[in-house]
Order: C-alpha cells, then sequence, then structure tokens
C-alpha cells in the first residue's frame, strides 16, 4: 500500500522507456530503408563511364575544382554553326552610353591593381587581333531565364595574358607551376566604369573565355559591345562584359555590378 505510488511510478518509467524504445528502432529502420532504397536506386541509375550517374556526376565537380586550371576538361557544350541564331538578343545597357566613340577606344590594362597607374597600358583591337582566333558557339544563358545558342570570335584570354605578361605579382608570364604567382582574380569594367565584374583566375584562363571581336563570323554590333567584350562560357551571362574599357588584377574580389545587387558573385554554371 505504502509502495503503490512509487511501483507506479516504476512502471511509468518502464512504459516510457519501451515506448521510446519502440520510436526509436521505428525510426533506425525507416533509416535503414530509405538508405537501401537510395543505395538501389543509384545502382539502377543509368550508366554512365562505367559510374552510376550520381555519383559521377559528384566526380565532376571535385574534377572541375581540381583541373580547370590550364585544362582542356569541362568545356561548355559546343554546337554546330547552323545551330547558332542568326540574330543574336540584346541585353542589359548598363556603361553602353552613346557618348563612346569606338574610334577612340582603347583598352586599358594594368598589370596590376587599378591604382597602381605606373604600370597602365593600352591596346588596340588589331593587337588582340594578333593574337590567336579562337571561335566558341555555345549556349548562353542569362540569369534571367533565357537562354540561346550564338557564336563567338576572338582570342583566348589566357593567349592574352601569355602574350603581355599579364595576372602575376611578378610580372612573369602565368606559369603552371608557380600558381602562387597569379593574381586571385581580375577585374574588366566599361570604359565609362559603369558596369564592371570581377572574375576569379581560373574562369579567366579557361580556354572557352574569348575576349570577343566578332558574332556569327561579323564584327560585333555596337550593342552587343563593339569593339570588344567578354565571353566566358562557364558563368552566366552577367559576367560577360560588353564594351571592355579597362581590365586590371587583384587578390581582393573586385567590385561586381550585380553582386551590389544581390546576385551571387561567382554566378557559376
Ligand atoms: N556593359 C554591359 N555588359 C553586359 C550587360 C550590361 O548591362 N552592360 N549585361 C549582361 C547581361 S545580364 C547579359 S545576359 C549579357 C547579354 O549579352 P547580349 O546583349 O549580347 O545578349 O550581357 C552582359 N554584359
Ligand atoms: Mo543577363
Amino acid at each position: 500500500m505504502k509502495n503503490k505510488p512509487i511501483l507506479n511510478e516504476e512502471e511509468k518509467t518502464n512504459r516510457t522507456i519501451r515506448r521510446k524504445t519502440i520510436v526509436s528502432f521505428t525510426v533506425l529502420f525507416a533509416g535503414f530503408a530509405l538508405a537501401f532504397g537510395a543505395w538501389r536506386w543509384i545502382g539502377n541509375q543509368e550508366k554512365e563511364n562505367e559510374q552510376p550517374k550520381l555519383l559521377r556526376s559528384v566526380l565532376n565537380i571535385n574534377e572541375k575544382v581540381n583541373n580547370l586550371f590550364f585544362s582542356e576538361n569541362h568545356l561548355a557544350k559546343e554546337y554546330p554553326k547552323s545551330e547558332a541564331v542568326k540574330v543574336a538578343r540584346v541585353n542589359g545597357d548598363v556603361g553602353m552610353g552613346e557618348e563612346f566613340n569606338p574610334l577612340l577606344w582603347k583598352l586599358t590594362v594594368n598589370r596590376h591593381h587599378e591604382n597602381a597607374s605606373d604600370t597602365a597600358f593600352q591596346l588596340t583591337v588589331k593587337d588582340i587581333k594578333a593574337l590567336p582566333k579562337r571561335e566558341v558557339i555555345f549556349n548562353f544563358k542569362c540569369i534571367e531565364g533565357w537562354n540561346q545558342i550564338t557564336h563567338w570570335g576572338g582570342a583566348r584570354f589566357s593567349d592574352f595574358m601569355e602574350k603581355y605578361k599579364l595576372g602575376t605579382h611578378s610580372g612573369k608570364a602565368p606559369d603552371i607551376n608557380h600558381r602562387e604567382d597569379l593574381y586571385k582574380y581580375a577585374a574588366l569594367l566599361t570604359p565609362d566604369s559603369a558596369y564592371y565584374v570581377g572574375i576569379d583566375m581560373k574562369s579567366m584562363m579557361h580556354p572557352q573565355t574569348l575576349l570577343c571581336y566578332e558574332l556569327n563570323e561579323q564584327p560585333l554590333p555596337a550593342d552587343q559591345g563593339y569593339p570588344l567584350r567578354l565571353i566566358i562560357t562557364i558563368k552566366y551571362g552577367i559576367k560577360s562584359l560588353k564594351r571592355i574599357g579597362y581590365i586590371y588584377f587583384s587578390d581582393t574580389p573586385p567590385p561586381d555590378y550585380w553582386h551590389k545587387q544581390g546576385y551571387d558573385y561567382d554566378a557559376a554554371l
């Protein structure tokens, strides 16, 4: 009689423990079932290069991180010329004001940071055209949701860096064995500095990153950046700055127009 309330307490506790144990086991088994199901599902995925698709895509991400630099891999998909649109859409006119005189245009390049004025020099389109010409036909994607296959011609940014010994602290041409010598970012601005992008060096050295002077094998139309624009296939369109006026290099992320509006800095695809 005296002990009864205590026994009841004990029983209550035991019951609670039993209930909790059942719940725990149920959760545990549900977890096993889910994991097993997921494993089976991955296994049943269409095989791609001997690896299940899901695992393969994870490997691709890792490789992308490791091999982008000086690599011919991980190119954006290219298309036949016949698939390129005849008239490319025009989008974005920040920094494309009418006061601009293309006849007086020169590209101002600073070997180092923008404030190091003694290391700046100027180039003409002729200088860019003197570099090996490359073409790329790829699906250009805008962050607003549209995309189109477009055909561009110009010089690789990496060839430009090589030729003018750019993007290094030492002022030597970029060297794969001295990656620590490379600046971490390149900055590109319109001549009026109204539109500007910052891009990591690996992406700038990607083989499909071009300083473009042609669209559909014709000189760039004015509203698409004549005389020189960037085309960077591995980023959203926001990074493909039209009408390049200035280029400089930096170890800190240069200001970026759309990043300031709240978009992702990398805008990587
Ligand atoms: N100078 C400048 N470059 C720019 C923009 C801009 O507003 N000004 N817009 C960007 C965006 S959002 C896109 S999608 C592409 C569009 O390039 P297009 O006009 O050749 O289609 O240019 C990019 N480069
Ligand atoms: Mo865009």
